[in-house]
């Protein structure tokens, strides 16, 4: 018997073994009555430990015509965003939010520093000048994330098997609500999930 062929049975195991595939999960995100929420986020935190994530570079909220745009950003933790003024009034855009405290003073262009969301969870942003300008950035400390559509379906693809939170976001919940949190269990097959939120505000 040629010497190779254990090896080779080896490689064939191996592969066997290893080639559970990822799966997807689907979230379609309403609220109470059914009515699909646009631009909810959808995420998955491992039940224990931590996936990799590395921050995103070049993402940017504009004010263009006296509004945020765009007005939610999803973001992983470490991310710089730049908050160019497009408009030629000067806006002052600042966040209260324990995530992310700041302040950018009357300014036009472009500011000179990026401001780094380094903590997970939501920053409320305002502008001290136009008090109809709002927008909101979601700071996730995991890879695995989607935003709904108009539909109100999020995808989030390539989800390792294992034991997950389920956590889902939308801008009309009461300001500073945490994300709803569910656990969830992924095996091999993709998962299909409804989120019914209660919210509070008018839906953006
Ligand atoms: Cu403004």
């Amino acid at each position: 018997m040629p010497r190779c062929l254990p090896l080779l049975a080896t490689v064939l195991a191996l592969s066997a073994c290893c080639g559970a595939r990822a799966a997807s999960v689907s979230v379609f995100v309403g609220d109470t009555g059914g009515k699909p929420l646009t631009d909810a986020v959808v995420m998955l935190e491992p039940a224990a430990g931590k996936l990799a994530v590395a921050p995103m570079a070049g993402v940017r909220i504009a004010q263009v015509k006296r509004q945020f745009s765009p007005q939610v950003s999803v973001v992983t933790v470490g991310t710089p965003v730049t908050f160019p003024n497009d408009d030629t009034v000067r806006h002052h855009v600042y966040s209260f939010s324990p995530v992310k405290t700041f302040e950018l003073k009357l300014y036009a262009g472009v500011p000179n520093a990026p401001v780094v969301f380094d903590k997970p969870g939501i920053a409320v942003l305002g502008c001290n000048i136009h008090d109809q300008m709002v927008a909101w950035v979601v700071v996730v400390d995991t890879p695995l994330y989607a935003r709904s559509a108009a539909s109100g379906r999020a995808r989030i693809e390539g989800v390792p098997p294992g034991s997950y939170q389920l956590r889902v976001w939308h801008s009309s919940l009461a300001e500073g609500s945490p994300p709803t949190s569910t656990a969830l269990v992924v095996g091999s097959a993709d998962i299909e999930q409804r989120a019914a939120l209660n919210p509070v505000g008018p839906s953006r």
